[in-house]
């Protein structure tokens, strides 16, 4: 039903995952740029291990996703978590353009929204969680900066659970260039775009669903009629987490201008800009972060378990 690309020889799908996908059991993608570059050893792999335990007992199987010793790796082993987690930000951040290049060298990558769902599709996964997408940042008329996740989500058919984006992004332009693409929005319980930390961005969603069933019947009708492409599932963070708007936006203000100062560009945007606003908001940050990320990888297993039923 959906694309499989084919690739002897690259790509490694852990048994457990393997042994799900061969008896149609629900199977819930991961990333892995979330764990080195957005948040700091060692919540980073507590929260991994975490959201994997969360992803299991909702009835799915979890499938961790990066590159590792240059293979495509579908599951990864808890020491290869806590691996990639304690050498963070050191290891290289993976979308889709850099596949090839750590593969060819046979270094370990932690894979982007974009890089994920590559593998994700590869293997036969077509639900993914985590915690936020990439989009267009603030700025883009004048930077070109445009997260190559919306590209991969206009092109590849896998659903990704997240809580929106942070506003660190331009998230109207991102809907538009969404839009433009195809891409569904999707609202879970939600008639607006959450903004990671808030619950709203201000900004309407496209759709709003409100059950794991109606979710996964647009995702079957859409895919089993070959209508290729991803569909974001925006799940807005649990209330008792959400943080006040004007610290989060202040933080954000703070770090978008030292970004600015520092000349920083490309790939080194996203991070520079998460570890800045982790760094200004400190603890309330990280277990709103945590509390998102679970949340997520619940409405996912629910969503991969409805796909599932549907055949
Ligand atoms: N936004 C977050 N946390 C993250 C990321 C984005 O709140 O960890 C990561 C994801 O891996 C996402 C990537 O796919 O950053 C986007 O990077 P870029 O903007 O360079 O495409
Ligand atoms: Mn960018």
């Amino acid at each position: 039903m959906t694309t499989h690309f084919e690739a002897p020889g690259y790509l490694a799908v852990s048994a457990e995952v393997q042994h799900a996908l061969l008896n149609r059991q629900p199977v819930v993608a991961l990333e892995s740029t979330i764990i080195s570059h957005g948040m700091p050893y060692p919540d980073n792999v507590a929260t991994a291990l975490k959201v994997e335990a969360e992803v299991r007992a909702h009835g799915a199987v979890p499938a961790t996703i990066a590159i590792v010793d240059g293979t495509l790796t579908a599951g990864l082993l808890p020491a290869q978590i806590e691996a990639l987690g304690k050498r963070g930000p050191e290891v290289v951040k993976v979308s889709r353009r850099d596949i090839p290049f750590v593969v060819a060298a046979g270094q370990t990558g932690a894979t982007t929204v974009a890089a994920t769902m590559v593998i994700a599709a590869m293997a036969g996964i077509r639900i993914f969680a985590t915690g936020g997408i990439g989009g267009v940042h603030r700025g883009a008329e004048q930077s070109f900066d445009v997260s190559a996740d919306l590209q991969e989500l206009a092109q590849t058919s896998v659903a990704v659970v997240c809580a929106g984006a942070k506003s660190i992004l331009d998230l109207r332009l991102t809907m538009e260039y969404l839009e433009t693409h195809g891409v569904p929005v999707v609202g879970f319980q939600s008639d607006m775009l959450p903004a990671f930390f808030t619950r709203s961005s201000g900004v309407a969603v496209n759709y709003r669903l409100d059950t794991a069933v109606e979710m996964a019947r647009v995702l079957h009708s859409k895919w089993s009629m070959g209508l290729q492409g991803g569909v974001v599932i925006a799940n807005p963070i649990p209330a008792e987490f959400a943080m006040t708007e004007a610290i989060i936006d202040q933080a954000i203000e703070q770090a978008l201008a030292e970004a600015a100062q520092q000349g920083i560009g490309g790939k080194d945007t996203t991070p520079f800009l998460l570890a800045r606003v982790n760094a200004l908001t400190g603890g309330n940050s990280l277990a709103a972060n945590i509390a998102l990320v679970l949340n997520n990888a619940r409405l996912a297993a629910s969503v991969a378990k409805a796909l599932v039923a549907l055949g």
